[in-house]
């Protein structure tokens, strides 16, 4: 049974393409919306199984991460924000954002943040070849699944307008 008054929402997409960005923008824009950053609290909780030296990324505790925010998702509210789509339980979310940016755009972003060469073509590469919009149409139903460009700050501020738009519409038709 539905007992969310709020939607949960997953932000996803490559490393770099705006996610964090937009996830806290959207909270700050809809009263009741609570961000989680798995990445940040995989550290923080240490929900993870040790460091992946060639792939420069933590070995991800999948069960623990998903026991850690199961009370939070299940009241409702969430914006999730990670960089993948299949970990989590189908029925967690009623909207998927996969964010999408140009290569050149993300390749300036990862390179900003310091990444190796290695993994910043792994990450571009992954972006080209669409992985995780891919991963999260097999793991969500279709009509939930909504691909942003988020090249530009227009682009941030318009696909936050429309998550938030999408949000008030949700509590319209679920209270009525
Ligand atoms: P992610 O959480 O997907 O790794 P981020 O939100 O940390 O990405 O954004 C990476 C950087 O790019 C950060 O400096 C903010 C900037 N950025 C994100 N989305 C943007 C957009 N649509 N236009 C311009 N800059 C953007």
């Amino acid at each position: 049974m539905e007992t969310r008054r709020l939607p949960n929402i997953l932000i996803t997409g490559t490393p770099g393409t705006g996610k964090s960005t937009t996830a806290h923008l959207l909270q700050e824009k809809v009263a009741g919306l609570t961000h989680i950053e798995i990445g940040k609290l995989v550290k923080e909780q240490h929900l993870h199984n040790g460091w992946d030296e060639e792939y420069q990324s933590y070995i991800l505790d999948e069960d623990r991460i998903c026991d850690a925010i199961e009370d939070q998702m299940d009241a409702g509210g969430v914006v999730v924000d990670y960089h993948g789509a299949d970990l989590f339980p189908e029925r967690w979310f009623d909207l998927v954002l996969v964010l999408r940016s140009d290569n050149s755009v993300l390749y300036q972003r990862l390179e900003n943040r310091g990444y190796a060469p290695r993994k910043l073509t792994e990450n571009v590469d992954a972006e080209i070849m669409q992985v995780v919009l891919d991963e999260a149409k097999e793991a969500y139903r279709e009509e939930i699944v909504v691909e942003l460009r988020s090249n530009t700050l227009e682009d941030l501020e318009s696909n936050v307008e429309r998550a938030a738009a999408w949000v008030q519409q949700w509590c319209h038709s679920s209270s009525s």
